[in-house]
């Protein structure tokens, strides 16, 4: 492609900034700084210049090219609406749009191949979390119970509001794990089964994990469990202050629910930071305060001691039917505390925007069961509508092309 420039012209390259190229699903493993030595380094190159808009509205005003060069590879998907701003900026002026084939050799095809591969392995995959926290406005991530669902959490890209949206992380809820074989969410799936959803997952995907660790269980497994989970890539796990027969939280009071000690929680809390052996691996405290009607004094005063006994982030959790608690929780915290990343799971109160959560402080939010939601009611009708019609064709209408489902997953 500069090859190509050079006979145009001076040639500018933009290198894209981490906060962008995260926007088109990609994650650099190159610092920018790296980037733009690259880039300056190779013959042809005149300047390299840092470009802050996906939708090149920082560079192509101010630069005013007499020609853009891009891949033709934009014409179809998502990127359709960035070339079509492109072309609008350029003709504002009279500027010229030159595509260029990607070559199709097969060392082209592997470079995108290998670089997803270099993602997906631990030692990328584990930090990338809280190398997100700190690129993005706010984390977000949606549920995965099976390979399937987190392909789909790992492709899914969209157009919005002119720009592009992706999800950064995927969360392996114990409602949607335990749901998905049948059994009640009462940390009756064991460690072993949620390791294997967990591998199963990461053979396919390479954005980052965060685990439901339930309660944690007893301290004396936790930590092996935190020393298993670092080492298989995961970047955080997330344990409740609940003891005894743990059940849902979205049940609340309707069902008994014993909350920990904040002396027992914070020493299981110090003990998994002490076993894990990276700087990567994140243990998050969630606090049932809310969820128990305990009040927000008592919520505040729990993320007070488990800050202090190690939490690298604070998740807490409400099933009203307004973010109102979590709002004056959030508020509250950050009046103390600026730095801890706060986790929220807007189920009950699913009106609320991530920039509303954003703007109290907010760093992650989970969609942590709406795949899982989806799918069972589609699986249910399809079910009746065949016994229904004693055959198929009526349920043809709800189902992808059989044709489509044999070309789904991509072969190497
Ligand atoms: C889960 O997804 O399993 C959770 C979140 O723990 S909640 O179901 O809201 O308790
Ligand atoms: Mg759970």
């Amino acid at each position: 492609m500069i090859n190509e420039a050079k006979k145009y012209g001076d040639v500018i390259v933009g290198a894209l900034s981490d906060e962008e190229i995260i926007k088109y699903n990609y994650f650099p493993t190159v610092s920018l700084e790296n980037r733009i030595s690259l880039y300056q380094s190779i013959s042809g190159v005149s300047k390299v210049v840092v470009q802050r808009s996906l939708m090149y509205d920082d560079i192509i005003p101010s630069l005013k090219p007499d020609y853009v060069l891009h891949s033709d590879s934009w014409r179809n998907g998502v990127e359709f609406t960035v070339r079509a701003h492109v072309k609008e900026l350029l003709s504002a002026y009279g500027g010229e749009l030159i595509e260029i084939s990607e070559p199709k050799s097969d060392e082209a095809k592997q470079f995108k191949r290998i670089h997803r591969e270099r993602l997906a392995m631990p030692e990328f995959r584990r930090k990338r979390l809280r190398e997100l926290i700190k690129l993005c406005p706010i984390v977000k991530i949606i549920e995965a119970h099976s390979g399937l669902t987190g392909l789909i959490a790992e492709k899914t890209v969209v157009e919005s509001n002119g720009t592009l949206e992706q999800f950064d992380a995927m969360w392996i809820s114990s409602l949607c794990d335990s749901i998905d074989k049948g059994k009640p969410d009462i940390e009756l799936v064991d460690m072993s089964s949620r390791l294997r959803t967990i591998d199963d997952i990461m053979d396919v995907t390479s954005k980052p994990i965060i685990l439901d660790g339930d309660t944690g269980g007893l301290t004396e497994h936790f930590v092996y469990n935190v020393r298993t989970l670092e080492r298989m890539g995961v970047s955080a796990v997330i344990i409740e202050d609940k003891t005894g027969l743990k059940k849902n939280s979205l049940f609340g009071v309707d069902v008994v629910q014993t909350q920990d000690s904040i002396e027992d929680f914070s020493a299981k809390i110090t003990a998994g930071k002490k076993a894990q052996l990276t700087d990567d691996f994140m243990i998050i405290a969630r606090i049932e305060s809310l969820i128990l009607e305990q009040g927000i004094d008592d919520a505040l005063t729990r993320a007070r001691a488990y800050v202090k006994a190690g939490a690298d982030g604070i998740m807490i959790h409400s099933r009203t039917e307004t973010p109102n608690e979590i709002f004056d929780f959030c508020d509250l915290f950050r009046k103390e505390d600026q730095t801890t990343p706060l986790v929220v799971v807007p189920t009950s109160f699913n009106y609320v925007t991530e920039e509303e959560l954003k703007s109290h402080g907010v760093n992650i939010v989970i969609y942590a069961n709406q795949l899982m939601r989806a799918a069972f009611p589609a699986m249910t009708k399809t079910a009746e509508t065949i016994l229904k019609h004693h055959r198929s064709l009526e349920a043809d209408e709800m189902l992808m092309p059989f044709k489509d489902i044999i070309t789904l997953i991509d072969e190497l």
